[in-house]
């Protein structure tokens, strides 16, 4: 049957610009569905043209636009998927609801909040379909321990645990700001590590175990002072949080603990939870991505123990669209699988999570972060 066409307009180019591009490529060919993304045009500011040119022959967009203005107004676009820097989602995506178009964001969805939650009020409003790319949500040992708790397999939660750790700004040397480190400048990214790195982790959490009550946190910026990319010689105070480690209370009445930095010398991008419930516990980290660790309690005395399930079974989910069971998937996979599931949603009508309303929990949780690491005392999460 001939497939729906979706004409994207992607905005950007840069790293989430090429997993988002190999997403559209590839995702008809392992997933069956109605509608095929065509690449229709890629966009970057003026300035980044050199490079916007080569990425979209590279991966194949059929034009490219330089005024963001220019491509949510046009009539051969049905999707604007926004992966430019976080500084710009609010009012591209604003703008391209207003046009009617689909939108898709990258993490986090805005800012802060308030941002947030017009973004989300503008597609609600413009009745366009929507979704922020939280793709670790797809990996499928993730999604695994979302259908192991469902199912009821851990009980009652009484403890999660995150960490999310990287170690590629320890060098002072490392500029800040410019096309390639823009999150490292406040301005453009809002924050450090907790818009970028834990937002991931705590969007995970409230996912697989509910809402957050509040939160009480701590940052630190270790280099206090970095050049700027695009102007050499010139140095400028550090404002985002190199670190952040927090405590929380779910709703549920679990206990939590989240740790992020972008200082943890050999670990490049370790995203890793556990959970403890009465019945079992759950453990995961992305540098082993194709497995879940299970303890279940109520095996029998003289065999149980903690197992490690090999998420790569046709059993498991998204498993089947890919290779034989032993033969793992990696990074990029996970954003087919979101767009899979979220043309799927096209297709039967259903809302695909997280929605931007999602997004909005999470952005609440960062600025609760943020505000505790400032004010030194418990804060609610609003809304
Ligand atoms: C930062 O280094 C980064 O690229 C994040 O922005 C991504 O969201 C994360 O998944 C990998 O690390």
């Amino acid at each position: 049957m001939a497939k729906k066409k979706l004409n994207i307009g992607l905005m950007g180019c840069g790293f989430m610009g090429r997993t988002h591009s190999n997403a559209y490529n590839k995702v008809n060919k392992f997933f069956d569905l109605e509608y095929e993304p065509v690449l229709k045009a890629a966009c970057a500011r003026p300035e980044d043209e050199s490079k916007l040119i080569p990425f979209a022959e590279n991966w194949g967009w059929q034009s490219t636009e330089t005024d963001w203005r220019k491509m949510v107004e046009r009539d051969d676009i049905d999707v604007i998927d926004i992966v430019a820097p976080n500084n710009t989602h609010h009012d591209i995506a604003i703008a391209a609801a207003k046009n009617g178009k689909i939108v898709l964001s990258e993490k986090p969805l805005a800012m802060n909040t308030a941002e947030a939650v017009e973004m989300a009020e503008a597609v609600e409003k413009a009745g366009v379909a929507n979704m922020v790319w939280f793709n670790y949500r797809r990996v499928p040992a993730i999604t695994l321990a979302k259908q192991m708790i469902d199912e009821g397999r851990l009980g009652r939660i009484f403890h999660y645990r995150a960490k999310y750790l990287q170690d590629w700004t320890i060098s002072a040397n490392v500029p800040q700001g410019g096309q390639t480190l823009w999150r490292l400048d406040a301005a453009v990214a809002g924050s450090g590590v907790t818009g970028d790195l834990l937002a991931h982790s705590i969007d995970t959490a409230v996912w697989l175990i509910g809402g957050m009550d509040s939160v009480t946190a701590m940052t630190e910026t270790f280099i206090k002072e970095r050049e700027l990319q695009d102007q050499p010689g010139v140095r400028k105070p550090v404002l985002i949080d190199d670190a952040c480690a927090f405590l929380a209370r779910f709703k549920n009445g679990a206990l939590a603990t989240f740790e992020s930095t972008r200082y943890a010398r050999g670990r490049k991008n370790q995203n890793c939870f556990e959970i403890n419930g009465e019945k079992g516990s759950i453990f995961f980290d992305l540098e082993d991505a194709h497995q879940l660790q299970y303890y279940n309690h109520e095996d029998d005395a003289h065999t149980v123990g903690w197992r490690t399930i090999l998420v790569t079974d046709s059993s498991h989910p998204y498993m089947k669209q890919w290779w034989v069971p032993g033969c793992v998937i990696g990074y990029e996979h996970t954003f087919i699988n979101a767009l899979a599931d979220f043309l799927k949603g096209l297709e039967t009508g259903k809302p695909i999570v997280p929605t931007f309303r999602d997004g909005i929990e999470t952005q609440a949780i960062c600025d609760a972060v943020l505000k505790s690491a400032k004010t030194g005392v418990w804060e609610k999460v609003e809304g």
